[in-house]
């Protein structure tokens, strides 16, 4: 660092004309701030944590940094700490001005100062540290290198002072430390970050960075509202939420939240197909792993069977998820469907009569990942999200196919396992065929007909119209008296509906409860999918709010993503909220969706002695008039629309949205914006 340049720059001077340039780049973020993070709503908040650390794990690619710790400070700013070697604090002679400030500063500016190896332009858009320096409204950062310390703030993206010196340290000690507050102008929706949103991108990020250390820690106070006077009401809600997690264990909720959260995974994305495998049995014990790289693309690929029928590959190139797959993916898949093929046959597992293996039944039951490591990534598509550079398909291929042929010459074991399942796989697919066949047939012939226990509505235009899913006959009787017949269909179901993890297709398209749906819907599935045969605008989940009816909610939208994901995706999945409680106080009738509500409820009508408080086991105790005021009237239901985050969809999280009913009431505020759904898909 030149300490003449650094002393005689000032805002007002030295930067004049660069100045100009640079609040013009950084002012066209603040203006449009979607341009450049996609969103400002939650999801835009959290993306500004990885821009940054994106560039530490840049670092650690190039191999000079091992460890990053985020935390979470009072608040809500973020601080990332890398023992990378620092940004570089010398002059860039195009800039005129310090590397660090150009990085901050100029739009654009990541991923020019690379020492080797291969730069992750990271994040969604990988636009860098200026994008989220304009969208805060303050960040610093701090620079350890050559036993000094160096800093400079920012406000909105305005230099506040030149770079300059602010102490000394160790030699040995290397580093960047940035801390940023987003801009509560810009994020008007929420400046509140997510322990478990970052937790869940920075354990993926380390399973894609093999011997990366990501610490996450959280140092704001717990904001649990501490009530002393209300002991009666206290007490209550403490019976009920005991009551609460005997029947439904739904005591993650309660539980105090995780402070800190530390990665690591020295098997990198072998470690990862291990997790994703977890909860499943795992068709024999390795993990397979391929490494190489070809063509300057670097390759890693891990997979391994489970017992199950469905596959769960996800590819990433530059460690973002390519949900949409691409090249990288096609590469994957070839290389496995030849090498199976060619192995069967030369061990005589496939007959020289029987048809090849498709690629679908050598993935029935795969989890695996591909990640690939490419310079100058392109994406295509119309959402630009699949990759489209060829060599990476070539690469993949030849490194998958050279290193597995290899692998199941050596594990002949392995080998038979996985031929054997696939050659199962193989037959059921062409029983589910002709199955499928016969209906489709079927239906040609005799026109569609309706599931019995469908009580349709009358509206023929499916914009209006809405199907109750019911759990159980008699909730389904009241559901029917209850309806509005002219836009609301029931369809009841009976009891535990099948998991369509555990089956194959041909008994999956044999179950009864899954044809009423599939023929009620009109969508037809996977491959005959077609939305635009929708029946019904809404599909609404009424189940128990016990944990029967969230093990039964899971099964179904476990159904329907797996065999008609479009409807989820395009928002038309929803469950109903029942009341837990009903206060009846002097002839009148309160319904409470949640604790919080109920003790709001009774501050308002005051704590007597004779409040009769009920608490709703099941949809069963309702009558039909009840049912219809508390959970299937318009104006007046909660509906939680079931979204589905596709960035992580290595998770399989389903969150919900809260919808209320057209009339606005009081009760908005007391309910959450967001309800988190984790989809176990394990369940049984
Ligand atoms: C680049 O090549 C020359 C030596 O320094 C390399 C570098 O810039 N390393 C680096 C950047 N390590 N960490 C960062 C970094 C860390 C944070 C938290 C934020 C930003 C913008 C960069």
């Amino acid at each position: 660092m030149n300490k003449e340049t650094m002393s005689s720059t000032t805002v007002e001077h030295e930067y004049g004309a660069d100045e100009i340039q640079i609040l013009e780049g950084l002012e066209a973020v603040r203006k449009r701030p979607g341009m450049y993070i996609g969103t400002t709503a939650s999801r835009g908040l959290h993306h500004l944590v990885y821009e940054i650390v994106d560039n530490s794990v840049d670092e650690a690619l190039a191999g000079y940094c091992d460890t990053i710790e985020v935390t979470i400070n009072e608040g809500n700013s973020v601080t990332v700490v890398d023992n990378g070697r620092g940004i570089p604090v010398g002059i860039n002679h195009k800039a005129g001005i310090p590397a660090v400030e150009v990085v901050f500063t100029i739009l654009h500016a990541g991923g020019k100062f690379g020492g080797g190896g291969y730069k992750v332009s990271g994040g969604l858009h990988g636009v860098g540290a200026s994008v989220v320096n304009a969208l805060s409204n303050w960040l610093e950062v701090e620079i350890y290198q050559d036993g000094k310390i160096y800093k400079q703030r920012y406000e909105r993206g305005n230099v506040c002072y030149p770079l300059k010196e602010v102490g000394t340290c160790e030699l040995e000690k290397t580093g960047t430390r940035v801390t940023f507050l987003p801009d509560d102008t810009i994020f008007t929706e929420t400046t509140v970050f997510d322990f478990d949103v970052l937790k869940r991108r920075l354990r993926e990020m380390a399973f894609l960075t093999k011997g990366l250390r990501i610490i996450l820690k959280d140092d704001r106070q717990d904001e649990i509202p501490v009530d002393t006077e209300n002991s009666q009401i206290n007490e209550l809600l403490r019976r009920a939420e005991a009551d609460r997690m005997e029947e439904t264990a739904a005591g993650a909720a309660l539980e105090k939240k995780p402070k800190r959260a530390e990665f690591y995974y020295e098997g990198g994305i072998k470690q990862f197909v291990a997790y994703l495998n977890k909860s499943k049995t795992p068709l024999y014990e390795n993990i397979l792993y391929f490494e190489g790289e070809k063509n300057h693309v670097y390759v890693e690929v891990a997979f391994q069977h489970n017992d199950s029928y469905n596959e769960s590959v996800f590819s990433f190139v530059n460690n973002i998820n390519t949900p949409e797959g691409g090249t990288h993916l096609m590469g994957f898949r070839n290389a496995i469907t030849k090498t199976f093929n060619d192995y069967a046959r030369s061990a005589k597992l496939l007959k020289d009569s029987e048809p090849n293996l498709s690629g679908e039944d050598i993935r029935e039951g795969l989890t695996a990942i591909v990640s690939v490591k490419i310079e100058d990534p392109q994406f295509e598509g119309q959402t630009k999200q699949k990759l489209g550079n060829s060599e990476a398909r070539s690469a993949v291929d030849s490194i998958v196919s050279e290193q597995l042929t290899y692998f199941l010459e050596q594990n002949p074991a392995i080998a038979k396992s996985i031929c054997e399942k696939s050659i199962l796989a193989q037959r059921a697919r062409e029983a589910a065929r002709k199955a499928r066949d016969l209906t489709r047939r079927k239906t040609a012939l005799e026109g569609l007909s309706l599931p019995g226990k469908l009580a349709d509505c009358s509206d023929k235009d499916p914009k209006n119209c809405e199907i109750y899913i019911v759990e159980g006959d008699s909730a389904g009787g009241s559901a029917k008296t209850a309806r509005s017949r002219a836009t609301q269909a029931i369809l009841p179901l009976r009891g535990k509906i099948l998991n369509v993890e555990k089956a194959r297709l041909d008994k999956i398209y044999a179950n009864a409860e899954i044809k009423a749906m599939i023929t009620a819907f009109g969508t037809g599935i996977h491959d005959d999918f077609d939305i635009t045969k929708l029946r019904y605008n809404k599909i609404i989940l009424m189940t128990d709010a016990d944990v029967d009816g969230a093990h039964i909610s899971t099964l179904l939208l476990t159904f329907i993503y797996r065999f008609m994901p479009e409807l989820i995706k395009e928002g038309h999945v929803y469950l109903a909220k029942p009341p837990l409680y009903k206060l009846e106080k002097n002839k009148k009738i309160w319904y409470a969706y949640s604790d919080d509500e109920l003790d709001r409820i009774l501050q308002e009508v005051g704590r007597d002695q004779n409040n009769k408080i009920q608490r709703y086991k099941g949809l069963g105790e309702m009558d039909a008039e009840q049912l219809w005021e508390t959970t299937m009237d318009p104006e007046r239901r909660i509906l939680l629309r079931v979204n589905y985050d596709q960035e992580m969809e290595s998770e399989l999280d389903l969150t919900f949205t809260t919808l209320m009913g057209d009339k606005v009431e009081p009760r908005r505020e007391f309910i959450e914006e967001n309800a988190k759904f984790v989809k176990n898909l394990d369940i049984t």
